[in-house]
């Protein structure tokens, strides 16, 4: 073998081997991503169940907790409402629920309509749909799983949702999406009226539902990258 082609050979084994490399490193990515995105879902199912649990036991049925300001898992004794909208972490200590995080390792978001809120007396029956809008659908309350840190996020940890959330889901008022063009991977479970009602979901000790995990929710935004 002359000189230049065993550099040939030599050149050709390191290309390969760095393809072989990068395609590891890309597969170990969305490996990854994978498993991120299966805890994300994990957090808002156990957040929309407890949830939920909750609201069908107080005395005021289809009242929720407040959402926690300045998170310590404790649900704020009052709800400061904008635009009909209460915005905060996901009280996990009053819901008496582990603490759950998303794939990211954040705790969730938490946004309530203002009527299923203690800063309201009316009695809730189906009329109530809520003050939020998802996507275009009128929702009683949304989770967020907001996922790691975009660009211009770098002041966590805060009590700003716009260090979390993104687009419409960080200017605290009543509309949030679960997706949007640009920076975005914040992944949002819905609250409904109809769930609320019918009692169908995982815990709630009553409807035909049970156990089901409502995994399927409206606007859970699974499915792109973290
Ligand atoms: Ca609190
Ligand atoms: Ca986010
Ligand atoms: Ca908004």
């Amino acid at each position: 073998m002359n000189k230049a082609r065993g550099a040939a050979l030599i050149m050709m084994v390191i290309l390969m081997t760095m393809a072989m490399i990068g395609y590891l490193v890309q597969r170990g990515h969305g490996y990854r991503g994978l498993i991120e995105e299966r805890q994300s879902q994990r957090a808002l199912n156990e957040a929309h169940d407890a949830l939920l649990g909750w609201a069908i036991r107080q005395s005021r049925f289809g009242e929720f907790p407040c959402p926690d300001l300045d998170d310590n898992g404790v649900a704020q004794s009052t709800c400061p409402a904008t635009h009909n909208t209460v915005v905060g972490r996901l009280p996990w200590k009053s819901l008496n629920m582990p603490a759950n995080r998303d794939g990211g390792d954040n705790r969730l978001w938490y946004a309530l309509s203002e009527d299923f809120s203690n800063n309201s007396s009316i009695t809730l029956d189906q009329s109530h749909n809520g003050q939020l809008d998802l996507d275009g659908a009128t929702v009683l309350a949304v989770v967020i799983a907001p996922g790691r840190p975009l660009n211009g996020q770098t002041s966590r940890p805060s009590n700003q949702a716009g260090d979390y959330t993104e687009d419409d889901n960080a200017d605290n008022d009543n509309r949030f999406v679960s997706s949007a063009n640009g920076a975005f991977n914040d992944k949002v479970r819905a609250i409904t009226v109809a769930e609320l009602f019918s009692g169908s979901f995982a815990g709630s000790g009553m409807g035909s539902g049970m156990g089901s995990g409502m995994g399927s929710g409206m606007g859970s935004g699974m499915g792109s990258g973290m």
